[in-house]
């Protein structure tokens, strides 16, 4: 007996979603979840997503595995990916769907909105900002990081800390199609500096509204696109006095708006999310 799923992308950055409304245990393990993202003897993908029973009075629950099998806190595109998924599985079952849901994440209360014109809109909440709360040791325990020398293979960098719930630092680079990505991300991501490992944003400022970001996941390397991570690195330029509050983020696989409100300091993330198929795994 298999296990149905279906494959849905943000901006190429591709998740299995499995359909666990009926129980709150997921019905992979993360030793599984690394067979079924592998590229060649998988399905491929850089996450599995679970939508599980709501919490606390939310609507559903979301728990997401890294490639690599460790469970971050939150994932930006992959909720976007998550309300596409329960919008499709309701309108198949009931004729109708839910546009607004709140979905329970470990990183908090996520409000993706599916729009009219097939875009998805998300209150990714609040960034954490304190070294504590990253977490990591650079600075002292209870200040921001920002613009913070970090040495990595023989350079000083600065970096700038962001929590959207999973850990986040952002470097500002002149072109970051110039960078060494595939050497690079790995030491960031296991520098001691970070007891939680980290995901690594380096972005160039083309102007005060439109940056350009290439990412290396944690527990999934280099990816097409990374929501928080995007959400991460405008709250990181704005505090530096890089940009705008309202950006455009272009990625390897296209672009998202994203909005830091100064009225309420929540962060709003636009994009696309899609189907590309259905299947079942053995
Ligand atoms: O924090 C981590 O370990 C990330 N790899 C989680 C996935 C983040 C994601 N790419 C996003 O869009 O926020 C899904």
């Amino acid at each position: 007996m298999g296990i149905a799923f279906r494959k849905y992308h943000g901006l190429g950055n591709d998740f299995v979603l499995i359909d666990n409304r009926h129980q709150a245990q997921p019905l992979i393990t993360p030793d599984d979840a690394v067979k079924w993202c592998d590229r060649h003897f998988g399905i491929g993908a850089d996450g599995v997503i679970f939508a599980l029973p709501g919490q606390d009075g939310t609507d559903y629950t979301m728990r997401i595995f890294n490639s690599d099998g460790s469970e971050p806190e939150m994932c930006g595109n992959g909720i976007r990916c998550l309300a596409r998924f329960i919008a499709d599985l309701e309108a198949a079952e009931t004729g109708t769907a839910g546009s607004v849901y709140t979905i329970h994440t470990l990183a908090g209360v996520i409000t993706p909105r599916l729009e009219a014109n097939g875009q998805v809109t998300v209150d990714m909440g609040l960034p954490r900002l304190l070294a504590t709360e990253i977490p990591t040791t650079l600075g002292s325990p209870d200040q921001k990081v920002i613009q913070h020398p970090l040495e990595v293979a023989g350079q000083t960098w600065e970096v700038t800390c962001v929590s959207m719930g999973n850990p986040h630092c952002i470097i500002f680079v002149e072109d970051v199609a110039a960078l060494p990505l595939e050497t690079l991300g790995p030491q960031f991501e296991h520098h001691p500096a970070f007891p939680k490992r980290i995901n690594t944003e380096f972005i160039q400022v083309v102007r005060p509204d439109y940056l350009k970001m290439r990412v290396w996941e944690r527990g999934a390397g280099i990816t097409l696109a990374c929501g928080t991570g995007a959400c991460a690195a405008l709250v990181a330029a704005v505090l530096s006095g890089k940009s705008d509050r309202t950006a455009t983020l272009e990625l390897p696989g296209g672009c998202l708006h994203i909005e830091w409100r100064d009225t309420d300091q929540r962060l709003y993330m636009t994009g696309p999310a899609e189907l590309v198929f259905m299947g079942q795994m053995h």
